[in-house]
């Protein structure tokens, strides 16, 4: 995460910047492994050599994955933003959400479900993590991009999961569904954001808030969330795309 990164390109600056970001992924490392290209030797590979095509359920429980410490996969400078490549991709268009009524609810299994107005999200005493990574999509193209929110993790422990919660499922404005496993979800780099390349997403990019992480395919980034549901099982519903034959995982 670079959210102390200094931010060369006049992008707007973090509205909340994080001292603690340093912590978490030095700047020399960050720059050192910036520089030398390397992707995606992290957690997203070692996962999937893990978990490969399984949709066997995961014994982890949510709660010891938010406490547990990730692998980082590196990010990228600000400088290598390719402001212009990341192309809108939608099944279904643009679904029409008013910002003043919409609401984020988190529920299922979950001791404290709740639901977020935006100002509730933006009034969060959680860290607004910036991080520039690649965004890959299946159909063959990628970009990278910078986005700006809250760690996924930091939101989901405020809903008290079960222990007996072992996948997300996430519930978009324009029917789109996707279920995730929970290391990935509670990865330090899962985001459910609310900035693109430092300016509030717009309504085609998933406004108000959307998923953004470097640990899995774009198709698993779902746009317009408006519904977490903590889950002890899969359904036979996992996601859109994996319906129709894409691969569940989806790991980068
Ligand atoms: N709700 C929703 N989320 C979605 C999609 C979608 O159609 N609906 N498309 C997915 C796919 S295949 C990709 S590659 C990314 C594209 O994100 P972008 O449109 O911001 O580039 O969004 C993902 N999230
Ligand atoms: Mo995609």
């Amino acid at each position: 995460m670079s959210s102390t990164e200094p931010n060369p390109t006049n992008l707007p600056s973090n509205p909340e910047p994080d001292d603690h970001e340093s912590e978490v992924l030095p700047r020399r490392r960050f720059l050192n492994l910036a520089g030398a290209g390397i992707l995606t030797i992290g957690f997203g590979s070692v996962a999937e050599g893990l978990v490969g095509k399984l949709s066997e359920p995961l014994n982890q429980s949510v709660e010891s994955l938010i406490f547990k410490p990730q692998q980082l996969v590196p990010e990228f400078p600000i400088a290598a933003i390719e402001p212009d490549k990341l192309i809108v991709n939608s099944f279904r268009g643009t679904p029409a959400i008013n910002p003043l009524t919409y609401r984020l609810s988190i529920d299922g299994a979950v001791n404290q479900p709740l639901s977020l107005s935006m100002q509730e999200f933006q009034s969060l005493p959680l860290p607004f993590v910036n991080m520039v990574i690649r965004h890959v999509c299946v159909e063959g193209w990628a970009a990278i991009v910078q986005w700006g929110g809250l760690r996924l993790r930091d939101l989901v422990a405020i809903a008290q999961p079960k222990p007996t919660a072992k996948y997300i499922y996430f519930y978009s404005a324009d029917g789109y569904y996707e279920s995730w496993d929970l290391d990935s979800a509670m990865h330090p780099q899962t985001l459910m954001a609310s900035h693109k390349n430092g300016q509030s997403l717009t309504p085609a990019y998933g406004a108000p808030l959307r998923l953004a992480s470097p640990v899995k395919l774009g198709y698993k980034l779902s746009k317009w969330v408006t519904r977490i549901e903590l889950k002890e099982t899969l359904t036979a519903k996992r996601g859109y795309w994996e319906d129709i034959g894409y691969e569940w995982y989806a790991g980068i």
